[in-house]
């Protein structure tokens, strides 16, 4: 079975339904396929074809979700590009993904030919809309989403139809998804979050859909009046602003709200605790995923939601705490998260070699560090690597250290996170630097190059980094550093 197989059951068994509302425009199922149809109409005539990589480059919008439903229907491979992704970065993608197109909306630097969107989109709508299907099957790659940079640059995971589908139907199952939920995502669709569970659960399910641009705080309460979801995704930051919220919305956030749910980051148990304050006894979920994985572990739906921890494995999926000898851990002990199952994704991109390590007796290593309580809860305790989260996205520090090396005016780079109320973390630089050293212009540089999330907060100048006998830069010993100013 492919995707197409599954979404049908609503862009074709409900095709009369109301399906979306973007912008103020409503459509139905019917007008999604068609839509879609002649997208995939239009890609094939351009020369797309089955395995061929799509680079898309766009804020959310119908578009975005007619070229994935494009992709998918003609078996050609998705790969999403952050929006606040700037030159280096895409450059990056557009050279390891090859893709046979990139569309955006305007140039884009670092990439040659951009198919733009607004041409696109008008071609689209004179093709005519007849049904288009490709023989994928299931170990069909659907799309690659770009991830982790622990070798500084990032690397495409590959996800497969049966990835997709996995991850889709145990969310809808044990989230309790039906046609007669509304869903109000504000999360970006180029990354898993809001692809793979908001869409997913959107096309399998047959529910409504608003989709927004982006996350406004400042209009969040009017949307949930306007729309009245049932069903609301959001990473910590998004929760973390609805409780800026002022009193007088309380009864209007989470009024026919019957399921918020966290994730991308881990939710401070204050926030959990303030946000059913807030908002009418509403108790968030929490879950876990992340891009190799799609969802592995979440807290029930009926049942205890224990604030601190993510819950328990997903359908279908096995979770082991591993400890520093490979050995699986007793219960209340702390080691590596290690997970297998149908949601796991098939390799990275072109890279044999990062696919090999990163899993060990066919389980994925998260890099995450958690434990399991004797009642099968499980708790993250942290991360083996040091990756940053800022407001739900990731920061590799390693991607942005080897930026700063590369600047002569530089001679030794660490970037860690620090504790932010808002964003959970957000990256902080310490350098040892030479007298040549200019830090607006290496700011401007950094600007110039990253998306705004990854800039740092602050470049700190020391005259040495703390280092271990093999050389090893102590991150843990600068944070403390930070924090004791
Ligand atoms: C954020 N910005 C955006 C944007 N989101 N710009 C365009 N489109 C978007 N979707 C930029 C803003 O321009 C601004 O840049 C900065 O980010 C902060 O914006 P803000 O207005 O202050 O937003 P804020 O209220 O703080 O909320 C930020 C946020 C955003 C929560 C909306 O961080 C966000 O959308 N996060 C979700 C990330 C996500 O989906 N992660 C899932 C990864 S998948 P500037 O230049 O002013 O700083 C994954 C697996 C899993 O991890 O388990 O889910």
């Amino acid at each position: 079975m492919n995707l197409m197989n599954l979404f049908d059951a609503s862009l074709v068994g409900r095709k009369d339904a109301d399906a979306l509302e973007f912008n103020g425009i409503l459509y139905t199922f019917g007008e999604i396929n068609s839509r879609a149809n002649r997208m995939a109409r239009l890609l094939k005539l351009r020369g797309l074809e089955k395995g061929d990589r799509l680079c898309v480059y766009l804020e959310n919008s119908v578009t975005f979700i007619d070229l994935y439903l494009a992709a998918i229907k003609l078996g050609v491979i998705f790969v999403p590009v952050n929006i606040l992704y700037k030159e280096r970065e895409i450059s990056h993608i557009y050279k390891d993904a090859e893709p046979k197109a990139f569309i955006a909306n305007g140039e884009v630097p670092g990439v040659p030919i951009i198919w733009d969107v607004n041409e696109i989109a008008l071609e689209a709508l004179t093709l005519p809309d007849e049904a288009i299907h490709s023989n994928t099957n299931g170990d069909s790659p659907a799309a690659i989403v770009y991830t982790s940079g622990t070798t500084g640059a990032s690397k495409g995971a590959v996800l497969t139809h049966n990835n997709f589908i996995a991850n889709g139907v145990n969310l809808i199952t044990c989230w309790q998804f039906t046609d007669k939920d509304r869903l109000l995502l504000a999360l970006p669709l180029f990354h898993v979050h809001g692809l793979a569970n908001g869409i997913h659960c959107w096309l399998m399910s047959g529910c409504k859909l608003r989709l927004q641009e982006r996350f406004e705080h400042q209009k969040a309460a009017q949307w949930f009046d306007e729309f009245k979801p049932t069903v609301f995704f959001g990473v910590p930051t998004v929760y973390v602003r609805l409780l800026d919220q002022p009193m007088s919305v309380s009864g209007v956030i989470g009024k026919n709200t019957r399921l918020f749910v966290s994730g991308s980051a881990p939710l401070p148990p204050q926030v959990f605790v303030e946000f059913k304050e807030k908002y009418n006894g509403h108790v968030i979920l929490e879950r876990y995923g992340m891009t190799e994985t799609l969802m592995n572990v979440s807290n029930p739906y009926f049942g205890e939601r224990r604030p601190g921890t993510i819950g328990f494995p997903l359908p279908g999926i096995s979770v082991k705490i591993i400890n520093h000898d490979g050995k699986e851990v007793a219960i209340g002990e702390e080691g590596e998260v290690h997970i297998k199952g149908p949601n796991v994704f098939s390799g990275y991109w072109k890279r044999e070699e990062a696919t090999k390590d990163a899993f060990v007796n066919g389980y994925f290593k998260s890099g995450d560090m958690g434990e399991i309580s004797a009642d099968g809860y499980i708790t993250l305790k942290g991360r083996k690597s040091d990756l940053i989260i800022s407001g739900g996205f990731n920061i590799y520090p390693r991607e942005i250290e080897e930026f700063l090396l590369e600047q002569n005016t530089i001679d030794e780079a660490a970037v860690v996170g620090m504790p932010h109320e808002m964003r959970g973390e957000v990256p902080v630089a310490v350098v040892v630097a030479n007298a040549e050293f200019n830090e607006a212009e290496i700011e401007q540089k950094l600007k110039d190059s990253f998306a705004s999330f990854k800039i740092p907060r602050k470049i700190i100048k020391v005259d040495k980094l703390p280092r271990t006998a093999l050389g090893k830069v102590q991150k843990h010993l600068l944070l403390q550093l930070e924090q004791a100013k």
